[in-house]
C-alpha cells in the first residue's frame, strides 16, 4: 500500500525514537509520504536529523512552538522546498512537572494553567494559522490527545483541562477550515512509555492497571498510533473531520474492571 504517495507532511514533536511523532513519521514514510520534521531545541537536533535520514531525507528545522518567529521560518522553509503542505501533525504537550502529581486543586498554579494551555492547546490553533497560506486542497491537520480530556484521571491534572481545550479546538478548527476541504482530527492514544511519560510518577503502574481491563489486554504502540495517523491524514479518511479517534485498545469503552 502507498496511500500517501506524493503527500507532503510536516511533523512536530519528535524528541527521540520512542516519540509518538516518530511512529507517525515512520508510518507516513511507509505509505509513500515525504516528511519535514521540527525539533524543539538544539539538544534534539541530531536525533531528529537521524530520523529524517531514515525517512526520505526531508528538511529539518528548529521550532519552539511558543516562538512565533521560529514558526514563521518553518512555514517559509517548507514553502521554499515544497511549495505547499498536505499533512500537518501536532504532537506537542507540556505542563510543569510538579503539577502533574498530587491533588489538582492543591498543586495547580495560574502560571502552570496558562503554560499548559499555551503549549498544549493554543499551539494547535497557532500552527493552523501559520500553515494555512501554504495548505494544499484537501489537506489534513492532526493532533494527539488523551482520555484525561474527558475523564478526571488522577495526577493528569492541568494537562486534562488543556487537552479538553485541544479537543474542542479540533471541532472549531474543523468547522473553520472545512469549507476549504481541510480536515482536522485528533487521536486519543492510550498510555505509551515515551519521554513525556517517563517524567510521570507511577506511570508503569498506570499502564499495567489499564492493560488489565483493556479489551486488547496490552498497551498500544507508537506503530499503531502511527498507522491510524497515516490513515486519518490520507484521502481514505476524506469523510472524517472534527473527530477524536481512540487508539487505546478499547480502554475507553469499558467500565467495571477485569
Ligand atoms: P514525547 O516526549 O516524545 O513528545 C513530546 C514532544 O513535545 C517533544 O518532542 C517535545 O520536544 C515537544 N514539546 C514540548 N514543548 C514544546 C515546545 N514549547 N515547542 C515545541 N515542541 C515542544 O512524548 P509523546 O508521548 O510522544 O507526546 C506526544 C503527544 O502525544 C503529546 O501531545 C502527548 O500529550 C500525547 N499523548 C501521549 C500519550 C502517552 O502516553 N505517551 C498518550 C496520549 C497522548
Ligand atoms: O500527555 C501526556 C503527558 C504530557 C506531559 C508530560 C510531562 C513530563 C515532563 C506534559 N508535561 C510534562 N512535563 C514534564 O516536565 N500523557 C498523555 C502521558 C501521561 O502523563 C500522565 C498520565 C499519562 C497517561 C500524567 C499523570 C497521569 C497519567
Amino acid at each position: 500500500m502507498s496511500f500517501l504517495k506524493g503527500k507532503k507532511a510536516l511533523v512536530l514533536g519528535v524528541a527521540n525514537d520512542k516519540s509518538i511523532a516518530t511512529g507517525i513519521t515512520r508510518a507516513i514514510y511507509e505509505q509513500g509520504g515525504e516528511i519535514a520534521l521540527t525539533y524543539q531545541t538544539e539538544r534534539l537536533q541530531s536525533r531528529v536529523e537521524k530520523l529524517a535520514q531514515e525517512t526520505g531525507n526531508g528538511p529539518t528545522m528548529q521550532c519552539d512552538i511558543t516562538n512565533p518567529e521560529e514558526l514563521a521560518s518553518v512555514v517559509e522553509k517548507v514553502k521554499q522546498v515544497w511549495g505547499g503542505l498536505d499533512i500537518v501533525v501536532h504532537a506537542i504537550a507540556f505542563a510543569p512537572r510538579e503539577q502533574l502529581e498530587g491533588n489538582y486543586i492543591d498543586v495547580t498554579t495560574k502560571d502552570g494553567f496558562l503554560m499548559a494551555h499555551d503549549i498544549s492547546a493554543w499551539s494547535f490553533t497557532a500552527l493552523a494559522q501559520a500553515v494555512k497560506p501554504i495548505l494544499n486542497p484537501n489537506a489534513s491537520l492532526l493532533t494527539l490527545t488523551y482520555l484525561g480530556a474527558v475523564r478526571a484521571v488522577p495526577n493528569y491534572n492541568i494537562m486534562g483541562i488543556a487537552k479538553a481545550s485541544l479537543e474542542a479546538s479540533v471541532r472549531y478548527m474543523a468547522q473553520s477550515l472545512g469549507t476549504e476541504g481541510i480536515r482536522v482530527n485528533g487521536i486519543s492514544a492510550g498510555p505509551i512509555r515515551t519521554l513525556a511519560a517517563s517524567g510521570i510518577k507511577n506511570f508503569r503502574d498506570l499502564q499495567d492497571k489499564a492493560s488489565a481491563i483493556t479489551p486488547l489486554g496490552r498497551p498500544v504502540t507508537t506503530e499503531e498510533v502511527g498507522n491510524t495517523a497515516a490513515f486519518l491524514s490520507s484521502d481514505l479518511a476524506s469523510g472524517i473531520t472534527g473527530e477524536i479517534v481512540y487508539v487505546d485498545g478499547g480502554y475507553n469503552v469499558v467500565a467495571g474492571g477485569a
